[in-house]
């Protein structure tokens, strides 16, 4: 077919480094920028397929996150503006690895496979984040999507959830809005005011919020957002990429693992503050108290500050939704005692990585995930959506009722319900913030975090520890449970797990305990035991 002689002559000009071997895992590819030429090109093919495939517009982003500017990667976005299905992770992987020579021939397979119509028409959406090689990384995508007939619609600089959230627009006849960044801002920012609204007498200050850019696009695209804003938000955005390094000391990830402030941020005690990561998709708040002590509110603290405003307003419209809170093993204990027995809300937990939370979340009503590093949303199914909307339009019921089911109604609206959003998630709190009259420290005493550490243990494969429940417990190698658990009963209110990381050559330990001191030992002495 004529497509495949033009793959074969495009291939030519990204070559795959001979032997070189990577895999599509939690959050795509990702590694060193120059390792991933051919990598990109081909899942401009895969994208292309997955197209023809679904009979739907597929999305590919350029960016490795919160990893430092000299690292790049890719993902795909399947159509309703979710992770590529896992069954095709596979053919990520088999792609990626083929020998130039293969290369149809394995393309070919896939099409064998999946019974893919290959007169069907494809459509792609690509996007981008600020890193140096994106620009040629994110060409070569779109020279893979030509090369096999697609038809590509470039956004260019773009956050993920931005990328992802067109995709689903797109996919949905316009239903969930326009697919244009004016369509993205203008949606949200009409949910926030409507929502700002019923907040009563903010000051200045409480609608002043600082922002770490990260250094990145999240720091573009949150400015593009606050010419929507109005007054309702005021925002200082630092590291906003006119001068420091991508994730450099800064961001969302290293606020998150140092527990300090990022560079570059000029804060008072009790200023609230938040952090982006490199593409915008996972968001932390903090703020210093008197004493100069940092304070972090993470995915955890988002999450029980989200769920508890959508308990109360189900509870004031009187409708009976199940709401659960999906978390993975490294969310903080207290977090979960006080979720389950002060809140009485289901939780859920699943393996690390978005896809999981999202699958599991998607079960209720309503699912509330979050990981612990700030990357969440909350999801509203079909039906509770409907209630919502027609509660919204019942004109027979009290004031009180009205009131929860436009604010159910609006909190709908700011939610990018395709994937974790900081900008979403940041408007969604302010909103939340700014409707209870809470500060940032009355919501930080919602409860106390226990104390914890991670660690990174370098082994010779770390392939050797397999996890079960929700990687909470190690099955293999023989023994090292046994020596965790009996290393853990000597701390009080202690935990700890180990797990192979999905995106570093290393194992992660994660240990909670009374104190730091303690959280800090048992740590080390897992760490030990992993070796
Ligand atoms: C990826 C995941 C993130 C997870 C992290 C864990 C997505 C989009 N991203 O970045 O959710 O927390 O991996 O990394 O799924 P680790 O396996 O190295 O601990
Ligand atoms: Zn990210």
């Amino acid at each position: 077919m004529a497509h495949f002689k033009e793959v074969s002559q495009q291939s030519g000009l990204h070559p795959k480094p001979a032997g070189l071997v990577l895999q599509y895992g939690t959050a795509g590819f990702r590694t060193n920028a120059n390792q991933l030429d051919h990598i990109m090109f081909r899942m401009g093919l895969l994208a292309t397929l997955r197209s023809k495939k679904t009979k739907a517009t597929i999305g590919v982003m350029v960016t490795a996150s919160h990893n430092p500017e000299e690292d790049n990667g890719v993902k795909l976005i399947d159509p309703m503006g979710e992770m590529l299905t896992s069954s095709w992770e596979g053919y990520g992987t088999q792609l990626a690895n083929t020998e130039q020579e293969e290369l149809l021939t394995t393309l070919k397979d896939i099409v064998e496979k999946e019974a893919i119509d290959m007169s069907h028409e494809a459509n792609v959406f690509v996007g981008k984040d600020t890193r140096s090689s994106s620009a040629s990384l994110s060409q070569a995508v779109l020279d893979g999507i030509k090369a096999l007939g697609g038809h590509s619609k470039d956004y260019g600089l773009v956050t993920t959830p931005q990328l992802h959230y067109m995709v689903c627009c797109q996919n949905t006849q316009g239903k969930y809005g326009d697919a244009t960044l004016e369509g993205y801002y203008s949606k949200l920012s009409q949910a926030f005011s409507q929502l700002a609204k019923n907040a009563s007498n903010r000051t200045d200050d409480q609608k002043h919020l600082r922002v770490d850019g990260a250094n990145g696009i999240g720091a573009i695209k949150v400015r593009e957002l606050e010419s929507h804003l109005k007054k309702d938000l005021q925002l200082s955005i630092f590291n906003d990429g006119s001068r420091g390094k991508l994730n450099h000391q800064c961001g969302a990830d290293f606020v998150k693992v140092q527990q300090k402030l990022p560079i570059g941020i000029k804060i008072n005690p009790g200023d609230r503050c938040c952090s982006f990561d490199g593409d915008a998709d996972r968001i932390v708040y903090y703020y210093t108290d008197s004493k100069g002590h940092f304070h972090l509110l993470d995915g955890d603290k988002i999450a029980t500050l989200i769920s508890s405003f959508l308990k109360e307003l189900l509870n004031e419209a009187g409708l009976d939704l199940k709401i659960a809170v999906v978390q993975t093993a490294y969310a903080n204990g207290s977090s979960t005692y006080y979720l389950e027995n002060t809140m009485k809300v289901i939780v859920r937990c699943t393996k690390t990585g978005v896809k999981h939370l999202h699958h599991a979340a998607q079960e209720f009503d309503i699912g509330v995930y979050f990981e612990a590093n700030g990357h969440g949303t909350v999801l509203f199914s079909r039906g509770a959506e409907g209630k919502i909307q027609q509660l919204a339009a019942d004109t027979n019921i009290n004031d009180e009722r009205k009131k929860a089911a436009f604010l159910l109604q609006n909190t709908i609206n700011i939610i990018n319900q395709t994937v974790g959003d900081a900008i979403s998630d940041m408007l969604l709190i302010e909103a939340i913030l700014a409707i209870k009259g809470m500060t940032v420290q009355q919501w930080d005493t919602i409860y106390s975090d226990l104390p914890n550490r991670q660690l990174k243990v370098k082994v010779s494969d770390r392939r050797v520890i397999e996890t079960t429940d929700a990687e909470r417990r190690a099955v293999t190698p023989a023994g090292l449970q046994d020596a965790i658990d009996d290393l853990v009963k000597k701390y009080k209110q202690a935990r700890s797990f180990v797990r192979p990381s999905g995106t570093e050559d290393v194992v992660r330990v994660y240990a909670e305990a009374d104190t730091q001191e303690n959280a800090d030992a048992l740590a080390h002495e897992v760490s030990l035991a992993v070796y």
